[in-house]
């Protein structure tokens, strides 16, 4: 397992984070996710043998939120 930490932009309320954290649960080998808002960034668990960073990204992508890797 493999935990990440993403920053996302435009994530304004509890209905974006409800959609960020649905799109991130529909991704193939995410486990566990975690959302902060107040913080702007989601914490991913996810089996590196099945997915990646950049599979979330571009899933946060397609439903409108510019979202970038954190690098701590
Ligand atoms: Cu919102």
């Amino acid at each position: 397992m493999t935990e990440i930490i993403i920053r996302i932009e435009g994530m304004e309320c509890g209905h974006c984070a409800k959609e960020v954290s649905e799109a991130l649960s529909a991704i193939n080998g995410a486990r566990k996710i975690r959302i902060s808002l107040e913080k702007a960034f989601a914490r991913v668990v996810f089996d590196e043998s099945v997915t990646g960073a950049d599979q979330m990204i571009g899933a946060l992508g397609a439903i409108g939120f510019k979202a970038v890797l954190s690098d701590s």
